[in-house]
């Protein structure tokens, strides 16, 4: 089944003509603690593992979307024109053609409060603002796990941006992915604190989703990965639920080490660490040594994200300046 033949198949009876001119939506990025790495098919962004993340609550996408009389898509970025070549545009338009009706176009403003395409998961938001901003559009009505799903089309890891807080996106078994969606972790655990140091904000080399697949058919280690999923999974849901900020992010700080191992075994060689990444790593494991409980995670881009307490803001400030602070459960939850 291909993504237009799944979208026809479930949006079913749903309306398909644009009910409402203009619709906005806005969604959060997110970090996974368990990461998504590898697919079980990749028309339907299906993943071989569950996964687990947390939202960035104000670090997201807000997406303007409108119904156009034109020939094309009219797709800005921060109200700026993005080259129709990129794959920003690319992807979008790609998306947008499952929807589309005959003769019509959108136009859409996204302003993100993240760097785009620097591993900070900005397409997770961006796909997930926009399937809540077409839902709208199109009066669908959808349930939060309908709109995963229909998210996850666009962008994997965008099945788990609906939500604030902590994440999980069941993998599922079936083949038309009806059991692939996310759902929140009803957990609140507010001393908890996520910083962003964003060091290099240069578009990647090599995208995620290419990355992801050369790992999967090239690593010989590849095999192993869904076990490592599966001991981690539990530990960090038992972590999330006695808040166990050492178990949390020793467990993180694992999974995205053994995922980078394995881009590290795949043919060619995947490495998206620069020199900085590795200097902060192991001012990370210094500073732990010290006693201060703080653990990093790395998705596929240079920058670490740490994973620490409200209680040692003022010292992680202090160690890494410029970090930007992130409270994921210090904010009006929609
Ligand atoms: C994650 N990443 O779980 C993992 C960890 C990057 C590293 O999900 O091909 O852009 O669109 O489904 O969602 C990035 O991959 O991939 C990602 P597609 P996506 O956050």
């Amino acid at each position: 089944m291909n993504k237009k033949q799944f979208v026809d198949f479930f949006l079913n009876d749903k309306k398909r003509q644009v009910q409402i001119e203009n619709a906005v939506a806005y969604a959060p990025s997110n970090i996974a603690l368990c990461k998504y790495w590898g697919k079980r098919n990749h028309e339907l962004n299906l993943p071989v593992t569950s996964s687990l993340s947390i939202s960035l609550a104000d670090r997201g996408a807000t997406t303007f979307l409108k119904a156009i009389d034109a020939e094309k898509d009219e797709i800005l970025l921060e109200g700026q024109p993005v080259p129709e070549t990129s794959s920003f545009v690319r992807r979008i338009t790609q998306f947008l053609d499952l929807f589309r009706e005959p003769r019509k176009a959108f136009f859409i403003n996204t302003s993100s409060t993240i760097p785009i395409a620097a591993g900070l998961a900005s397409s997770a938001a961006g796909f997930a603002a926009l399937s809540q901003a077409l839902n709208v559009m199109f009066d669908w009505n959808l349930s939060e796990k309908e709109l995963s799903i229909l998210a996850r089309l666009g962008s994997g890891s965008a099945s788990r941006s609906l939500w604030h807080g902590f994440v999980e996106w069941h993998c599922g078994e079936r083949e038309d992915g009806l059991d692939s969606y996310a759902e929140p972790i009803h957990q609140e655990w507010r001393e908890l604190r996520i910083g962003l140091l964003i060091k290099h904000v240069e578009e990647k080399k090599i995208p995620s989703r290419e990355a992801m697949k050369l790992t999967q058919e090239t690593s010989p280690f590849y095999a192993v990965w869904p076990a490592k999923v599966d001991q981690d999974m539990p530990q960090l849901k038992q972590a999330i639920q006695e808040k166990n900020l050492i178990q949390l992010g020793s467990v993180a700080e694992s999974n995205a080490m053994a995922m980078h191992a394995l881009m590290l075994t795949a043919k060619p060689s995947i490495l998206y660490w620069q020199a900085s990444t590795v200097e902060l790593m192991q001012k990370v494991w210094r500073l732990r040594q010290e006693g201060i409980e703080v653990y990093f995670t790395e998705d596929a881009g240079p920058n670490l994200k740490l994973i620490f307490s409200a209680k040692d803001a003022p010292v992680i400030q202090f160690h890494f300046p410029g970090i930007q602070i992130v409270s994921p459960f210090l904010h009006e939850i929609d």
